[in-house]
């Protein structure tokens, strides 16, 4: 699949930090150490409706590690995947009475004209699950033939058993893990299996669902967390950098994801961290496509909204913290970008230099884009209240806002 067209991400004077962020697994703080290649897979979108500011809170989180990244003057491998067949995009397009392929393209070209109006980085490899198909038939294989995996009428599923660090990524016990399995795809209640958190890794075919040739799996269509696995071996190796989505992907997603790989490879770990953002409410519920309690980035765009205000209303949240979307936090963001805007609309200003290094500063540690939004606030005050007689200081600071925040000014 082809992704969006990626910004440009202007060079600052002197040198990024290394990123320090919050692992799951470890539960604390750790200090990344990239090659000179950074590698990164976040989880993409199931396609069956429009990006939510959730979706895009979550995205513009991995997208300032990458630019944490790029300003120390690393690459960045970056790869994401759309769930383009899964049930609730298959149920939607039954219920709206159309095509299931058509509803997924639609709704992947939205995301697309979304991340791209957002100024996010693009992927270098955006991969759907539909075309990745034929690399996760082998990977089933090879989990089936190593005892990773059994069949259950037709079914192949993963052995949690198969992995001794099954649990290292949420450190969840088996209790917990059980109701978050029943709530997030999984199925603890069939009968039949050896354990019952064990995830899909096939699914034999079905009236009225689409399937695939499965080789010796025979026809049908892959589990969840495998499809991630599989694309992320392919284009990313194990013991990659970071592996990103919002924090309702650490269990069972994340966690199977892992178990999956490290069974498959014998290798650990999976990701060196797995870093997940918070979620964002609307009305005191997550935002969540099967409630339908929703606002579009599309719709903000068609309203008008500037999408540079879309993306200061993200940043003014810390991206671990679960918080609320409401009309106030539009209201503050959009004031926000017409005091920057005024700020850096001058030749001359104060001088800049100190407030890169605070950028830097706040990103490196967790990614604390508020700190990083209250430097730029003192900034433009002074240049706003005071002004300043640095030559092209306003320009640092614009090109900042933009190769670190992603904030077209
Ligand atoms: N296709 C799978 C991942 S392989 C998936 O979870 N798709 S999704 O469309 O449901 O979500 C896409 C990303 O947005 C995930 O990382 C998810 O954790 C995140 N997300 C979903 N809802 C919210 C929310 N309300 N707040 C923050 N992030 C969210
Ligand atoms: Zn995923």
């Amino acid at each position: 699949m082809h992704a969006w067209p990626a910004p440009e991400v202007p060079a600052l004077p002197g040198r990024g930090r290394d990123l320090r962020i919050h692992d799951t697994a470890t539960g604390g703080l750790v200090t990344l150490d990239p090659g000179p290649v950074a590698r990164i897979y976040v989880c993409g979108i199931t396609p069956y409706d429009a990006t939510h500011l959730g979706h895009a809170a979550t995205y513009n989180a991995f997208d300032l590690v990458q630019r944490v990244w790029l300003d120390t003057q690393r690459q960045v491998h970056y790869v994401q995947n759309v769930t383009d067949v899964d049930d609730p995009l298959l149920e939607r397009a039954v219920r709206d009475g159309i095509d299931w392929t058509g509803l997924a393209e639609r709704e992947t070209a939205l995301f697309r004209e979304d991340m791209a109006a957002l100024r996010m980085l693009a992927p270098q490899h955006y991969i759907g699950v539909v075309e990745a198909i034929p690399g996760i038939v082998p990977v089933v294989e090879r989990l089936r033939d190593a005892g990773a995996a059994y069949e259950l009428d037709g079914d192949i599923y993963f052995s949690v058993a198969a992995d001794a660090h099954f649990g290292a990524v949420s450190g969840l016990d088996a209790a917990a893990m059980r109701l978050l399995s029943a709530e997030r795809g999984g199925d603890p209640e069939r009968p039949g299996k050896k354990n019952p958190l064990d995830a899909l890794l096939w699914r034999a075919a079905r009236d009225g669902e689409p399937s695939w040739d499965g080789g010796s799996l025979g026809p049908g269509r892959p589990g969840w967390h495998i499809e991630c696995v599989a694309i992320a071996l392919d284009h990313l190796g194990m013991g990659f950098d970071v592996q990103g989505g919002g924090s309702d992907l650490a269990f069972p997603h994340h966690e199977m994801g892992a178990s999956h790989a490290q069974s498959l490879t014998g290798e650990f770990p999976f990701a060196k961290a797995y870093v997940h953002a918070g979620m964002v409410a609307l009305d005191g519920e997550k935002m969540s496509k099967s409630k339908g309690n929703l606002v579009f980035v599309s719709d903000l765009r068609k309203d008008g909204v500037d999408p540079a205000a879309i993306r200061l209303a993200l940043l003014a949240h810390h991206y671990r913290s679960d918080w609320e979307w409401t009309s106030g936090v539009l209201d503050e963001a959009v004031d926000r970008l017409e005091r920057w805007r005024a700020a850096v609309s001058r030749p001359d200003g104060p001088p800049a230099l100190a407030l890169v290094e605070e950028v830097r500063e706040a990103l490196a540690h967790d990614l604390d884009a508020p700190a990083a939004l209250a430097a730029v606030d003192r900034w433009a005050a002074l240049q706003n209240e005071r002004g300043g007689t640095d030559t092209g200081a306003p320009g640092v600071v614009s090109r900042t806002a933009d190769a670190l925040l992603g904030v077209a000014l």
